[in-house]
């Protein structure tokens, strides 16, 4: 699509920005007063006591039954109750962990003009970016980011990732497989608490070969008014499974809970697992894919990777079969993903509005 070929305005760096020592936001990021972020005493919620469930996976591989029972069923209600939770005892390496951290931060603390030498463009959005869609005159979120592919291994290229720091793709590497790897095991969960088949999800996403992966970076720099923007706007992720590893000393993300936005408190070596559209559209909405957003302060900037776990792109998706009845009719129609996520490539994040256009009932 021509209008993917390239930015609607010239791209500014959210960082450099910030690092320019300005009091006060330009209007480009300044959102609509319904958009802001609320003071935390107007939430209904007792922000500071609410914090989405955290579950210990150690019990999934356990001989007793009992124990791996309990442990599917928090996982169970956690994805119809929330869409969201965070996961300890997972089987990544802490110490992978806190490279993969480090060393994306150290990629954002290297000079502009390298960091430049990986600009993306809206066609595959790989690369080094400032927005997201390609609305002329959209208000902006206060984040920079990278986005690169992983999966499948075909559209893999590593030119695309950061030579610098050195260690960078080789992390990329060893991240992504060992957070796609924890990804297959929650997929078999989520498949087996609908009461399909272990496999019958990631079937439909195309097998363990042919998923799609890709990961985002997001750096949130400091921001002189945080009431005023948002670090990222509000939207659902488009594709299966999302594994956030957030920043762990700075909370940022927060999860809409009815009318409210709670808060996430990320736990110490905790990932923060969500569903995502394409998992609501395959449950027939037994699973939702929950609206999500990110704060900013003043004080200190954010680092997150975002893992997105999704179906081959070229793949019909819709309800699973054993999930439509003529009680609950299929509530969506087929699409493949590819389709589905032009949508976003064009308007960037927008709340729930495209997986609500899907539905093929009412
Ligand atoms: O930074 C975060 O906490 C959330 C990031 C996110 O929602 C995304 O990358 O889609």
């Amino acid at each position: 699509m021509s209008c993917l070929q390239s930015w609607p305005e010239p791209i500014v760096r959210v960082q450099s920005l910030a690092e320019s020592g300005i009091t006060a936001i330009p209007d480009l990021y300044i959102k609509p007063p319904s958009k802001r972020p609320s003071p935390p005493n107007t939430n209904n919620h007792r922000d500071a006591d609410v914090n989405i469930p955290i579950i210990d996976l150690q019990n999934l591989l356990s001989d007793n039954r009992s124990l791996r029972e309990a442990t599917m069923r928090s996982i169970s209600s956690a994805c119809r109750e929330w869409g969201f939770f965070q996961v300890v005892n997972h089987g990544v390496s802490h110490e992978l962990m806190k490279r993969a951290r480090d060393t994306w931060r150290e990629f954002f603390s290297l000079p502009l003009e390298v960091k430049q030498e990986y600009s993306n463009k809206p066609s595959t959005y790989e690369g080094y970016g400032s927005r997201l869609g390609v609305e002329k005159g959209a208000i902006l979120d206060w984040s920079d980011y990278y986005f690169l592919h992983y999966m499948p291994p075909q559209i893999r290229n590593h030119n695309k990732w950061p030579a610098v720091p050195t260690s960078c793709r080789k992390l990329i590497e060893e991240y992504s497989e060992e957070t796609i790897k924890l990804c297959g095991i929650l997929m078999k969960v989520l498949s087996l608490n609908l009461g399909l088949g272990e496999d019958q999800l990631l079937d439909a996403f195309g097998g363990e070969e042919n998923i799609g992966a890709c990961l985002r970076v997001n750096f949130y720099p400091k921001c002189p008014q945080p009431d005023l923007t948002l670090g990222l706007s509000e939207h659902s992720d488009p594709g299966g499974l999302t594994l956030l590893l957030p920043d762990e000393n700075v909370a940022g993300l927060q999860v809409r809970k009815g009318e409210n936005w709670v808060t996430v408190k990320p736990v110490p070596n905790a990932f923060i697992v969500n569903v995502g559209d394409q998992t609501q559209v395959l449950s027939n909405a037994i699973y939702k894919s929950v609206e999500h957003r990110v704060i900013v302060n003043s004080v200190e900037d954010r680092v997150s990777l975002a893992l997105f776990y999704n179906p081959k792109s070229d793949l019909m998706i819709e309800p699973a079969k054993a999930l439509v009845t003529n009680v609950r009719p299929a509530l969506y129609s087929p699409m493949t993903f590819d389709e589905y996520r032009l949508y976003i490539r064009m308007k960037g994040p927008c709340g729930k509005a495209q997986v609500e256009s899907l539905k093929s009932y009412e």
